[in-house]
């Protein structure tokens, strides 16, 4: 008899003759995805294949809640929000579908009755990287917390056929881009709604009606259809199953057939390709704008798409366009969907008829808009001319609004010329430029920041003026949050079963009210608990040095103190700083004797981001990181204390490996730079402590952690500005500075780690004008690296911060975030699937 390939032969068998077994429904409903959806034999089924199979069975679970939820929330037709967002960066989805469905038990006990282990099974899943980082990251945050809170919330955005890129560090530590064709092997967890779909025109002529109602009429130039692609987003403990539409871009008829019976095939799918081009890839730069049309058709596609299906969604409720704003509220993540508030005036004067005055107040009463960064490079700014040669109408429309709006600044200020240039949507450049973040404003309700303090800058910088003119009620702050189901059950189970055994409570109970985490300090003093407590540490931080021993082959001392900096790769995030800090223990390391060496603590740093790929510099970052890494790790008078490692193609699964294990973490951008960050939170809540500077959420997370329990170095924001006037006008050398500092650059400069010359271009942003004022917060960065060591060597005491830092992250919760906008914002209400 032939040898049964895997797992209990019964349970198979009785699955394909669609019988309960095993674990009843489960094991028949994934035997009967392996016969029909996959149409494979038990014996062909492999790692993968039983991957897919388990997310088909278990996205049927979702599809029954998805569709009762859309019935509901149409039936009780109350108001709803939506999160218009350019990038979700979702990860993997089985995992988190099986966490929020609360399945993970039962799914783990029927793979394993046919032969799999659910961790295998797991790994097998691409990440959904349609993101480039934290802003992308947030609003897949938005999306858990919004499902999890029974709030009626849809995310929109594009389905790009390439997320953002791998990344693939050469021996020489030069990144590499490679595509990220994540849909290759088919995505269980998207729903093509071939009935749901929209024409999108560019180019054409705008014609303004003679009637002086303010009309036009928009014909000609392309049009492109978008079609929607349906992700379903589970709450935690909850049926609510909300949904994330993204929108794939098709040429509106196959291709050109007159051109083609023309025998010119080139021209016949000439028009068909650059309709499929628009959502063909992610751009990959976080924080650079660079006028690129592409990604301007990127924006108008979706946004036009959304507003139009958001409107027919409306419109099935019977009440007039004038109600549009109590029904609907639309979050803008960022400028990137500005163009949403021209295409619905378009709408609304063009097609619905309504006077320009009435569509203007229905859309300043509809957006809401977010901003996440003041970084001026980060500013969206679209030539005129571009505008108009692709969307002349929207241009117009543009023009109308700035001249209404300039004369009632005009009204207000009268008089006030540089006033009114400062605050026209047109910058009066060569070519002119349309200030999207001045549209985004002036056509929302609100306008928020992203943490205290970012909302603070926001409103005392780039938006100084609309203060002015429109009062601070205008402007808020929502600090960011982060899903506690991801960044805490699910890339931690032991901290969160070791949670929910202290505090005596339901885990679904703590995760979704994360405040109750405060309990854990009533236990601060219990030995035993806090030998539970760095036990689930440790075995975390061994769990990492074996992922790194599989995947890259290296060896990683599981005794030492981890030391972790992830994220984008950028010169205000201050990677230099850091790998100059390293540079600085290792020459100090080389000059104690051995026996010195003996008490000193071990470290592994580890990095992990991807740079831009046309950002130089911080590709020399990297470089350098690397480079350092080969000559530390492999000196055997430091090998022992420092070990530094440069993971490369980070994504949200690599963080979900790397944030529990981590002992401490840096935040390190200079004050006044990073709006917020988030991953600080995620460590935090993961009992890694911070190492940072004052600024963005870190502040927020001191103020709840209390000072002791972080470690905080460098220059305060209001001093920025005057550091970096006088590093231009009254330059004082580094070796004056900072004398610690001037070593390690030597040391770079003379080629201790390889490449002499090569780090010039890098080492000469810190010498000449130092934008980032590393050279001003060096000395007392070493001293807060100092005072880590110190406080590690206390292990107790170590200990008791973190499970503190923990205990106090209740506020970070991105359901706390997302209630903060539903209430305050949004005005919409909870509805529960029953
Ligand atoms: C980040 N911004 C902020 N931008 O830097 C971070 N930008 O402080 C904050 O925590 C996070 O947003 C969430 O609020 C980004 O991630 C981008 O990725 C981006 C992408 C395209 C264009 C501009």
């Amino acid at each position: 008899k032939e040898k049964w390939p895997r797992g209990e032969e019964k349970v198979w068998k009785d699955g394909l003759r669609g019988l309960d077994t095993g674990v009843p429904s489960i094991t028949k409903s994934i035997v009967n995805h392996v016969q029909t959806s996959l149409a494979r034999q038990p014996h062909e089924i492999d790692n993968f294949g039983a991957y897919q199979a388990a997310a088909l069975s278990v996205r049927d679970n979702l599809i029954i809640n998805w569709n009762d939820t859309q019935l509901h929330y149409s039936r009780t037709a109350g108001k709803r929000a939506y999160y218009l967002s350019l990038e979700f960066l979702m990860g993997r989805a089985l995992d988190n579908a099986l966490l929020n469905l609360g399945l993970k038990q039962q799914y783990t006990q029927g793979v394993d009755k046919l032969g799999f282990n659910m961790e295998d099974l797991l790994a097998q899943e691409r990440d959904a990287g349609l993101g480039n980082g934290g802003l992308g990251r947030l609003a897949a945050c938005y999306l858990d917390s919004s499902a999890s809170q029974e709030l009626p919330v849809w995310g929109y955005g594009l389905r790009y056929r390439y997320g953002i890129f791998q990344q693939l560090i050469s021996p020489d530590g030069q990144q590499l881009e490679a595509p990220d064709p994540w849909l290759e092997n088919s995505n269980p967890w998207e729903l093509p709604r071939i009935d749901v779909s929209y024409e999108v025109r560019f180019h054409g002529f705008a014609e303004r009606l003679p009637d002086g109602s303010g009309r036009a009429i928009w014909e000609g130039g392309q049009e492109v259809l978008a079609v929607a692609y349906d992700v379903p987003i589970p709450g935690c403990n909850t049926r609510n199953t909300n949904n994330l539409r993204l929108w794939e871009s098709k040429p509106k008829r196959g291709f050109d057939l007159n051109s083609f019976n023309a025998g010119d095939y080139e021209r016949a799918v000439e028009s068909s390709n650059s309709a499929a081009a628009i959502t063909s890839v992610l751009y990959p730069n976080d924080h650079t704008t660079f006028g690129k049309e592409l990604r301007l058709k990127q924006q108008y596609f979706w946004t036009a798409a959304s507003l139009a299906d958001i409107i027919r969604r409306f419109k099935n409720i019977g009440k007039p366009i004038t109600e549009f704003p109590q029904y609907v509220s639309i979050q803008l993540n960022d400028t990137h969907p500005t163009l949403a508030v021209p295409e619905l005036m378009r709408v609304l004067v063009d097609e619905e008829e309504v006077p320009w005055n009435a569509a203007w107040d229905i859309v300043t009463e509809t957006f809401f808009f977010t901003n996440h960064t003041v970084l001026p490079e980060a500013l969206e700014t679209w030539p005129v001319p571009l505008m108009q040669h692709l969307l002349p109408r929207h241009m117009q429309i543009i023009f109308d609004i700035n001249l209404s709006f300039l004369q009632s600044v005009e009204r207000k200020f009268p008089g006030d010329k540089e006033r009114l240039a400062r605050m026209s949507l047109i910058e009066e450049s060569i070519p002119q430029n349309v200030r999207m973040a001045h549209l985004a404003c002036i056509g929302s309700r609100k306008v928020n920041g992203v943490a205290e303090l970012h909302s603070e800058l926001v409103q005392t910088t780039i938006l100084k003026d609309f203060v002015d003119f429109y009062g601070v009620s205008k402007f808020g702050n929502v600090t960011n949050g982060i899903t506690p189901r991801r960044w805490l059950d699910q890339c931690n189970p032991e901290l969160s079963r070791l949670i929910t055994l202290t505090l005596d409570i339901e885990k679904s109970i703590w995760l979704k009210d994360l405040t109750k985490l405060e309990g854990l300090l009533d236990y601060v003093e219990d030995e035993d608990f806090r030998e539970d407590w760095a036990a689930v540490k440790q075995a975390n931080k061994e769990k990492l040095a074996h992922h790194m021993q599989v995947t890259l082959g290296l060896n990683v001392n599981t005794k030492a103190l981890f030391d972790v900096q992830i994220k984008r790769l950028h010169e205000y995030k201050r990677q230099t700083l850091n790998i100059l800090g390293v540079i600085h223990r290792y020459l100090k390391l080389k000059s104690m004797t051995p026996k010195e060496r003996k008490t000193v603590i071990p470290r592994n740093v580890f990095f992990a981001g991807k740079a831009a790929p046309g950002y130089y510099i911080a590709k020399l970052t990297i470089r350098l990181i690397v480079n350092v890494a080969r000559v530390v790790n492999s000196d055997p008078d430091t090998k022992d204390y420092l070990n530094v490692f440069f993971l490369p193609d980070y994504s949200v699964t690599l963080a979900e490996v790397l944030i529990p294990a981590s002992d401490i973490s840096q935040h390190i951008s200079t004050a006044g730079t990073e709006a917020s960050g988030t991953s600080n939170m995620k460590f935090c809540l993961n009992g890694g402590l911070l190492l940072g500077t004052v600024d963005g959420a870190n502040i927020e997370i001191a103020e709840e952690v209390g000072p002791s329990n972080v470690f905080f170095f460098g220059h305060l924001t209001p001093a920025v500005e005057d550091l970096r006037y006088q590093h231009v006008y009254h330059p004082v050398p580094v070796e004056q500075k900072s004398p610690a500092l001037a070593q390690v650059l030597n040391a770079v400069s003379s080629g201790l780690f390889g490449d002499r010359g090569v780090y010039e271009p890098l080492l000469n942003t810190i010498r000449q004008g130092d934008y980032y004022l590393i050279t001003e917060d060096f000395d007392s960065y070493i001293e807060a690296l100092r005072m880590v060591d110190e406080a590690y060597n206390d292990r107790t005491e170590w200990i008791k911060k973190s499970i503190r830092t923990t205990a106090k992250m209740g506020k970070f919760s991105s359901d706390r975030a997302i209630q903060d906008y539903a209430q305050e914002y949004w005005n919409i209400e909870s509805t529960k699937v029953e």
